[in-house]
C-alpha cells in the first residue's frame, strides 16, 4: 500500500513538472545563444548572462511586454509566456542583440 502511494505520488509530480517546460537562453559574445526558440504557451525561460559584462533583456511585443533589467555574468532572469504570438527579444545595451521567440497554443 506504502508502495503504492509513493509511485502514485512520483507519478503526480512527474505530471506537475512536465506541464511547463522551462528553458534557457544564454547571452554569449554579445549575442543570444538561439536566434529563434519555439515554447508553448505558460512556458518559462531562463535568460543567463554568460558574458564578463552586463546584459539586459527587454521585449515590447504584444504577446508580452517586459523589462528584465540589467544584470551581470551568472545571473538570470525569468520570464513565463502566458500568450501565444511571436515575441521580439531584444537587450537595451547592445542594440544588435535581438532573437525570435514564437509562443504556441
Ligand atoms: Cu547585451
Amino acid at each position: 500500500m506504502k508502495r503504492t502511494l509513493i509511485a502514485l505520488s512520483t507519478l503526480l509530480m512527474l505530471g506537475a513538472t512536465s506541464a511547463f517546460a522551462n528553458e534557457v537562453v544564454g547571452q554569449k559574445n554579445k549575442t543570444f545563444t538561439v536566434a529563434e526558440l519555439t515554447i508553448k504557451k505558460g512556458d518559462t525561460v531562463d535568460f543567463l548572462n554568460e558574458d564578463p559584462f552586463f546584459h539586459n533583456v527587454f521585449s515590447l511585443s504584444d504577446a508580452k511586454l517586459f523589462d528584465l533589467g540589467s544584470f551581470p555574468q551568472g545571473e538570470s532572469r525569468s520570464v513565463t509566456f502566458e500568450e501565444a504570438g511571436d515575441v521580439e527579444v531584444e537587450c537595451a545595451i547592445h542594440p544588435n542583440m535581438q532573437m525570435t521567440i514564437h509562443v504556441v497554443e
